[in-house]
């Protein structure tokens, strides 16, 4: 057969670069094809999450950033300063984690989907057309974020004005100023030409981006058990090789960065100038709690011991 496998990014970017490995991971060991569908070929990240929940798609790549509404306890993902940037502090607790391996599966399932993978894309940094280094530098500047309730409550906790947009209307809405800053990782502000429309790159360090990788369930579960497996041990090979592809791609970007537009401004902020944004954090985390109640606890929890782990593994 020919599955269809759809995803948020281009070819070349770190979500293509994943389906191409999974891609040649099953037409190697299986009899079956894959069909890639780059972000624009079929619609926004919502159309293709609707496609793969009807079986239209049989694979798909969304974000939490996107899944919010569908998944609340995905939201964990934006309490901010939760994640770590070390990469292998990340990839040890994206392989290892509970949560992620075992609790998120069963929600992601009550919708549809067959969770294969989460893995991280990198540090999400902040572009805008001003630049700022306080919450209160951020008074007014609506910054776009994904459509993601409790993204929309940290760039409030951050001082700033949300704006939630599908994907598409970002370079646009920046263009004419409807928005003045927007935050991705730096391969993404890179490959997208987000340097033509802001002219500063923030590393605040809130957040480090996570993608999920699923299938349709009844698909899935229709399979055969070799196909089955073919499949889980496609998503674990492609995992490696995105870990693996990402070693230095982050400063490889800026390199790219500075050098289409050689006026682009990069800020880190120090550990005390953090302070403020890592303040807001806690307002951020009890609001997650409140939209998800004991489910989002439960999760939560978790995640944190999951990282203590993955943090005792990689940093001693
Ligand atoms: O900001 C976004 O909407 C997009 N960012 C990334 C890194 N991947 C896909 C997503 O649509």
């Amino acid at each position: 057969d020919t599955w269809r496998y759809a995803f948020e990014e281009a070819l070349d970017e770190v979500q293509g670069i994943y389906a191409q490995k999974f891609k040649e991971e099953i037409e190697a060991n299986t009899d079956h094809e894959i069909q890639l569908f780059p972000y624009g070929t079929l619609g926004e990240s919502a159309d293709i999450m609707e496609q793969a929940q009807d079986g239209i798609l049989q694979f798909v790549d969304q974000s939490p950033g996107f899944t919010g509404s569908l998944i609340p306890e995905a939201q964990v993902f934006f309490v901010p300063y939760l994640l770590p940037q070390e990469p292998e502090t990340l990839a040890s607790f994206f392989e290892n984690s509970k949560a992620i391996n075992e609790m998120f599966p069963k929600l992601y399932a009550d919708q549809g989907l067959e969770l294969l993978t989460m893995f991280p894309e990198g540090e999400v940094a902040i572009t805008t057309k001003e630049p700022f280094k306080t919450p209160e530098d951020l008074d007014e500047v609506k910054i776009r974020t994904m459509t993601n309730p409790l993204l929309v409550e940290s760039y409030k906790a951050f001082g700033a004005t949300p704006t939630p947009l599908p994907w598409g209307e970002v370079y646009g809405a920046l263009q004419t100023n409807i928005i003045q800053g927007q935050e991705n990782p730096m391969f993404f502000i890179e490959s997208t030409k987000m340097y033509e429309v802001t002219d500063y790159v923030t590393r605040i360090g809130h957040n480090n981006f996570t993608t999920a990788v699923m299938a349709n369930k009844d698909f899935f579960e229709d399979l055969s058990d070799e196909d089955r497996q073919a499949i889980r041990d496609a998503a674990d090979a492609a995992f490696a090789h995105i870990i693996d592809y990402q070693k230095g791609l982050t400063e490889a970007s800026v390199e790219k960065i500075r050098e289409a537009k050689p006026s682009m401004t990069f800020t880190t902020l120090s550990e005390e100038e953090r302070q403020p944004f890592r303040d807001a954090a806690s307002e951020v985390e009890a609001k997650f709690l409140e939209m998800t109640g004991d489910s989002g606890k439960e999760i939560l929890d978790q995640m944190k011991e999951d990282l203590k782990t993955a943090e005792d593994a990689t940093q001693s």
